[in-house]
C-alpha cells in the first residue's frame, strides 16, 4: 500500500496524524485539503470551498494552474537540480526574463521568501562597507515596528512580535526599529551615517494588511536618496499583483533599490524567492559570498518563468485592482449593518482584511472563520480580531459575488455566543 494514501483516512484521521507526530507550531483551521483547482479547493471528504488566503497569497495564479503545472512537469522530466557548480541552460534566460520583467539590472535567486530578505540584509551590509563607505562592522539597517519579514533569527531579529521572538535571543545587532507610517521617525534615524538600508512591506501583511498613508513611501523612498541610504521593499506578500498593480510600489511610481520577492512567483508550485537590484548593489557580492544549494534551479526557472507569464497574459493585476474595489464596497456596506460585529475594511487590490468588533475576545474571529468554512469559504484570522481575505487573483466577477454573499450571509446573521 502506498504510504501517503488519501483515500482511506478521513480528516479526523488525519488532524490526528498531525497532531501526533508534527512539531506544534501552527494552529490550522479544521479542514484537510487534498485538491485544488483555480479559486477551489476541496477537503477529503470532498466538500468544495473559494479559498481566501490563497497560501498567504502564494497562489495568486490560482491552484495547479495548467501553464505553470505543465512548465513543472515538462523541465523535471529534463533537468531539476545541478547546484550552482555548473551552468544550467534555464537560469540565465530565467535572469534575463526576469530582470526586464521588474526593470532591474541583476536578479540573485533564492528559495523561500526569508532567504530573499536575509540575501538583501547581507546585500545591504556589503554596500554599506564596500560603497557606502561605513566603518567595517558599524552598518544598521531601518526596520519598522509591527514588520513581518520570516522566521529566520535576522527576521526574528527585526520583529517586534513578542510571539515571534520570545526565547529565541540573542538577537542580531545592526538593527534599528522605528514606528510604521512615520515620515518624522525616519528623518531622524536616517541622520546616523553609519545606516544603510530601509528594509519595509509596502503594506503590512501580518500585521493585518495596514496600509500606509498615501505619501508614506514615496516621501520614505525620498528620504532614502537624500540621506545615501537603500531602499528595500518587502514585496514577498504584496508583489506579484497582489495590490492591484505589478507591484504594491507601482501604486507610487518610484522603484526600490532592493526588491525582495517571492511566494506568487512561481505560483505557489515550488518555492522560489528573487532579490533584483543594480549592477552597483548586486556586483559587491563575490563568487563563494553568497550562495544557495537549491537557489536558480532549472525546475525553478521553468516554473516561475510560467507563473509570471500568466500574471501577464492573464491581466491579473487589473482583475485584482477591479474586483477589490467591489470587494471594499461590499464589505463597507456589510459593516453598516453589523457594526455590533464589525468596524472596518481596508486593504488594496485583493490584499482587505476585515477587523472584527471585538478587542479582547480572539474568539469572534475563529468563529466566524469556522462558519464561513462551513458555508464553503476559507479565510483565516491575524492577530485575533482581523480577518485577512486574499483569493486567488484569476477569481471571477461572478465568483467574487457568490463569495461576498456567503460572507453577508455568515457576517449577517452571526450571533456572539
Ligand atoms: C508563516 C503572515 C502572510 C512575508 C513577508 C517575508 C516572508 C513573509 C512580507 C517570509 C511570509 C508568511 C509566512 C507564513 C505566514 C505569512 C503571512 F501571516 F505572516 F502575514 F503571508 F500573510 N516577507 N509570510 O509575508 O516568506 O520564508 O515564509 O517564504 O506561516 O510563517 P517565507
Amino acid at each position: 500500500m502506498d504510504v501517503l494514501t488519501t483515500t482511506a483516512l478521513s480528516s479526523p484521521d488525519l488532524m490526528q496524524l498531525e497532531d501526533r507526530f508534527n512539531a506544534h507550531n501552527y494552529h490550522p483551521l479544521p479542514v484537510v485539503l487534498t485538491r485544488g483547482e483555480g479559486v477551489f479547493v476541496w477537503d477529503v471528504e470532498g466538500k468544495q470551498y473559494f479559498d481566501f488566503l490563497s497560501a498567504y497569497s502564494a497562489v495568486n495564479q490560482g491552484h495547479c494552474h495548467p501553464r505553470i503545472i505543465n512548465a513543472l512537469i515538462e523541465q523535471a522530466r529534463q533537468l531539476t537540480l545541478t547546484s550552482r557548480a555548473f551552468y544550467n541552460d534555464k537560469l540565465g534566460q530565467f535572469a534575463q526574463f526576469i530582470t526586464a520583467y521588474f526593470g532591474y539590472d541583476r536578479v540573485l535567486p533564492m528559495n523561500t521568501g526569508v532567504e530573499a530578505v536575509e540575501t538583501a540584509v547581507k546585500l545591504c551590509r556589503k554596500w554599506a562597507y564596500q560603497v557606502k563607505g561605513v566603518p567595517d562592522g558599524q552598518a544598521k539597517i531601518i526596520f519598522v515596528e509591527g514588520n513581518f519579514h520570516g522566521r529566520t533569527l535576522t527576521a526574528v531579529s527585526a520583529s517586534t512580535d513578542p510571539d515571534c521572538r520570545r526565547d529565541f535571543a540573542p538577537y542580531l545587532p545592526g538593527l534599528i526599529t522605528i514606528p510604521y507610517d512615520n515620515l518624522e521617525a525616519l528623518e531622524t534615524a536616517l541622520q546616523d551615517p553609519t545606516v544603510a538600508g530601509f528594509l519595509v512591506e509596502p503594506i503590512q501583511g501580518e500585521a493585518g494588511v495596514f496600509v500606509p498613508s498615501d505619501d508614506y513611501l514615496p516621501k520614505a523612498y525620498a528620504l532614502c536618496k537624500k540621506h545615501n541610504v537603500l531602499f528595500i521593499a518587502d514585496e514577498v506578500q504584496t508583489g506579484i499583483a497582489r495590490t492591484g498593480k505589478l507591484l504594491a510600489c507601482d501604486h507610487h511610481g518610484f522603484k526600490p533599490d532592493v526588491l525582495i520577492l517571492g511566494k506568487a512567483i512561481s505560483g505557489g508550485v515550488v518555492p522560489v524567492s528573487a532579490v533584483l537590484s543594480s549592477d552597483e548593489v548586486m556586483l559587491t557580492l563575490k563568487p563563494g559570498e553568497h550562495g544557495s544549494t537549491f537557489g536558480g534551479n532549472p525546475l525553478s526557472c521553468a516554473v516561475a518563468t510560467a507563473a509570471l507569464q500568466v500574471v501577464e497574459d492573464e491581466h491579473l493585476a487589473e482583475n485584482a485592482e477591479y474586483l477589490g474595489a467591489i470587494f471594499r464596497q461590499r464589505m463597507a456596506n456589510l459593516i453598516k449593518k453589523r457594526p455590533d460585529l464589525l468596524t472596518l475594511v481596508r486593504g488594496k487590490g485583493l490584499l482587505n482584511a476585515v477587523v472584527i468588533n471585538d478587542l479582547e475576545d480572539s474568539q469572534t474571529a475563529w468563529n466566524l472563520c469556522l462558519e464561513l468554512a462551513k458555508n464553503g469559504l476559507l479565510a483565516k484570522p491575524t492577530h485575533g480580531n482581523i480577518i485577512r481575505f486574499a483569493p486567488p487573483l484569476v477569481m471571477t466577477e461572478a465568483q467574487l459575488d457568490e463569495c461576498c454573499q456567503i460572507i453577508e450571509q455568515v457576517f449577517g446573521t452571526f450571533e456572539k455566543p
